[in-house]
C-alpha cells in the first residue's frame, strides 16, 4: 500500500458527520498520513440544526502554512472541501501553489451548494472565488448545483444527456468528476470528464438525499487515487462506498443529519486491497 502525506482543508463541524470529521477517518482508513487545516469550528453543519455557533480561523491560517513552509513540509495531495470564508479560499489557493510536493495533486470539492441553492452564508462573491480556486485544481468534484453555479448555466433537476454534456463542456476544466448525475428516479451516477474523454458510472439511488455524502465521496475518491487507483476506478470505489454508507443509515429517521460512514470503513479497506 502507498503511504502518502495528504493535507485536507475544510471546516470542523463538531456534530453532523461532515467535512473534517468525515475526511480525516476516511483518508486514514485509506492508509495515508493525513494533515489537517481546519478553516472554522462550527457546533454543527448548516443543514438543519439552525444557526451554528462558529469561530473562523481566518486570522491564523496564513501563519499556519508559513510555519509548515519554514519546516520544508510538502504534501502529495491537497483535498479542499467546505471552507466557509473568502479568506480561507485565498489560503487554499496559496497552499496549492506553495506546498505541493513534486507530482502532487490538488483536488477541490467546491462544497457550497446543493439542490439548486447555495448553503446558508454564501453569496455570489463566494461562487466567484470558488471558480478561481477550481481553475487551479487538478481535479474538481462538483455536484450538479455547484457545476451549474461554477459554469454559469442555469440549474435543472430533471436531467438529460444534452444538458449534462453542456454542463461538463461549460465547466471547461481538464478533469471533472460530476456527482449526482441521475436520469431516473431510482438511479444516479458519476460522470468523469478527463481531457475531453468521458465515462459514466451509473448506480442505484437509494432513498432521499443525505447530508455529507459529497464529503464522503471526495475523501474516499482522494484516498483511492492516492493509493494508485486510476481515476475511473477511484470514482467507482468512492461511489460504491458512499452508497454502502447510505444503505447503513437508511430507515433511521433519528439519524436525519448525517451518514453512518463508520460502519462501512472495514469494507473500504477491503475495497482498496
Ligand atoms: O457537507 C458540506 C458541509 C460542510 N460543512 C458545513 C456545512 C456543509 C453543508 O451544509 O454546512 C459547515
Amino acid at each position: 500500500m502507498a503511504y502518502k502525506r495528504l493535507l485536507t482543508i475544510q471546516d470542523i463541524s463538531c456534530v453532523g458527520q461532515c467535512s473534517m470529521t468525515v475526511a480525516l477517518p476516511i483518508l486514514s482508513a485509506c492508509g495515508h498520513e493525513t494533515c489537517i487545516l481546519p478553516t472554522a469550528l462550527l457546533s454543527t453543519h448548516t443543514g438543519g440544526f439552525g444557526k451554528p455557533a462558529a469561530a473562523h480561523f481566518d486570522n491564523v491560517l496564513t501563519d499556519m502554512w508559513h510555519h509548515w513552509q519554514q519546516n520544508g513540509i510538502t504534501f502529495d495531495a491537497v483535498l479542499v472541501g467546505y471552507l466557509g470564508s473568502a479568506a480561507a479560499v485565498q489560503t487554499a489557493m496559496e497552499i496549492m501553489e506553495a506546498l505541493l510536493a513534486p507530482g502532487g495533486i490538488c483536488i477541490v470539492d467546491p462544497a457550497m451548494a446543493d439542490h439548486g441553492r447555495l448553503y446558508s452564508g454564501f453569496d455570489e462573491s463566494y461562487v466567484f472565488r470558488m471558480r478561481e480556486l477550481c481553475r487551479r485544481a487538478d481535479v474538481i468534484l462538483p455536484n450538479m448545483t455547484e457545476a451549474a453555479m461554477l459554469s454559469g448555466l442555469s440549474y435543472r433537476d430533471n436531467l438529460d444527456e444534452n444538458y449534462v454534456n453542456d454542463l461538463a463542456d461549460a465547466l471547461n476544466h481538464r478533469c471533472v468528476v460530476l456527482t449526482g448525475v441521475g436520469y431516473e428516479v431510482e438511479q444516479t451516477g458519476v460522470l468523469l470528464r478527463e481531457e475531453g474523454r468521458q465515462r459514466y458510472y451509473s448506480h442505484r439511488r437509494i432513498g432521499r438525499s443525505y447530508h455529507g455524502t459529497g464529503d464522503i465521496f471526495a475523501a474516499c475518491f482522494t484516498g483511492a487515487l492516492m493509493q494508485g487507483k486510476a481515476l475511473f476506478e477511484s470514482v467507482k470505489i468512492a461511489a460504491d462506498f458512499t452508497q454502502r454508507c447510505i444503505e447503513n443509515t437508511q430507515r433511521n429517521p433519528a439519524h436525519w443529519y448525517g451518514i453512518k460512514f463508520e460502519t462501512a470503513l472495514p469494507e473500504l479497506i477491503r475495497m482498496l486491497q
